[in-house]
């Protein structure tokens, strides 16, 4: 309770001394606070990771993100000297530094990171993009060559940053972030990829990117038949045997007939060879054969197989008349030659052009008085045989007086 009094009392001088304390905390006090505040240390700068932010290849940057911090404050950086003003927050960001961006350069950089209070951090790093390297790949799965085009192709594609996506003609397809990638069987249709001139970029996931130009085509084989008789025997526009010549400048892959596939050594130059009724998958009547190429690119025939023809004889007529006479009263027979083993064999025979009703034997009697001297005797020889078509042979002899 003395307290207050004395206060009371001392009300006038500790006015005076409470101004004169306020005098001196007016200077002292802040002057105190100030020190006891001061920013003397310099930001921290922390390299951010994550794909988005940050690629190292091969121990450089291809591009590089940092995390800037100070309790006083960020106020700026300054990249080889190119000042960047930044609001003034304990947390910043320098996001996405790559060559030409906020005055980084190929190489060595310096980044100096200032505090409100001045303190400064400097951090040198090395940038060194590189785009992708994208190489054609071989063997006949990956890529096929149509002189200076591809019939389909496949690349490979490098970076020790990792790759990030291809664009095909202007369509997107990204793809796994990862230093080797793949883009395999582009051909027509597919990825974008289009007949003719093809524009590819390869870009990694700092954003460099790699242009490579391409040429597809999409030729289906060509295939053409033999017309040498041992490969192909042809009657009006059927066959009993055909064999074909295959080619494609992508090479050939295999034929498909009728359904049936036959594989072939992958060549520009093929052959399907005696093909028939119960060979490669023939069939009587119509066939489809299909060629393809190794691209996948085909061509279609259809061709007519038959039964091949009895293996017809050379008839011949004789006369039971000395030396052989064709006239009135002779008995003519027929020699029908040597025909395939097992035919059945029927004749017809003709006067002048017309089939003689009756004579249907092996031997014809010019009696009756209807074989006057010119009459044209012809008799034609049909051999059937199971699994064949019937063949006809004919022979023609002329009367005499
Ligand atoms: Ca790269
Ligand atoms: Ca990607
Ligand atoms: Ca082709
Ligand atoms: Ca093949």
């Amino acid at each position: 309770m003395e307290s207050p009094v004395s206060a009371r009392k001392l009300s006038k001088p500790l006015g005076a001394l409470s101004a004169l304390v306020m005098g001196v905390a007016m200077t002292a006090v802040p002057a105190a606070a100030h020190a006891e505040e001061a920013d003397t240390k310099a930001p921290i700068v922390t390299v951010k990771s994550g794909d988005s932010f940050t690629v190292v290849a091969n121990g450089d940057y291809e591009k590089v993100s940092f995390s800037l911090q100070d309790a006083g404050k960020i106020d700026k950086v300054v990249l080889n000297g190119v000042t960047k003003d930044l609001s003034n927050n304990i947390w910043s960001d320098l996001n996405h530094v790559k060559p030409g961006v906020f005055g980084a350069i190929h190489g060595e950089n310096t980044l100096e990171v200032y505090d409100v209070a001045g303190n400064v951090t400097t951090h040198t790093f090395v940038l060194n993009p590189q785009a992708p390297t994208v190489t054609v790949k071989e063997g006949d799965t990956f890529t096929a060559t149509d002189g200076a085009a591809y019939e389909k192709v496949s690349f490979k594609l490098t970076d020790a940053g990792k790759v990030d996506k291809v664009v095909l003609n202007g369509v997107v397809k990204d793809l796994a972030n990862d230093k080797w990638s793949d883009l395999n069987y582009v051909k027509p249709g597919v990825f974008g990829a289009v007949l003719g001139e093809n524009t590819l970029e390869v870009y990694d996931v700092a954003g460099n990117v790699t242009t490579v130009h391409f040429t597809l085509s999409a030729t289906g084989p060509s295939v053409t038949i033999k017309d040498n008789a041992t490969y192909t025997v042809a009657d009006g526009d059927a066959y009993e045997l055909i064999s074909f010549k295959l080619f494609d400048e992508g090479k050939v892959d295999r034929v498909v007939v009728n359904g049936v596939v036959k594989d072939l050594s992958n060549n520009k130059w093929s052959d399907l060879n005696y093909v028939k009724p119960g060979a490669f998958g023939g069939v009587l009547g119509e066939n489809t054969l299909v060629a393809y190429d190794i691209s996948g690119n085909s061509t279609t025939v259809n061709f007519t197989l038959v039964e091949p023809m009895v293996a017809a004889g050379t008839p011949s007529i004789t006369s039971h008349l000395p030396r052989g006479r064709i006239k009135q009263g002779a008995e003519l027979t027929v020699n029908e030659g040597d025909w395939a083993q097992g035919a059945q064999l029927t004749y017809q025979w003709f006067r002048d052009g017309e089939a003689v009703e009756g004579e249907t034997g092996q031997m014809l009697h010019l009696k009756g008085g209807r074989w006057p001297a010119g009459t044209v005797i012809t008799v034609e020889v049909t051999g059937s045989l199971d699994g064949h078509r019937p063949a006809v042979a004919s022979t023609t002899v002329v009367a005499t007086r």
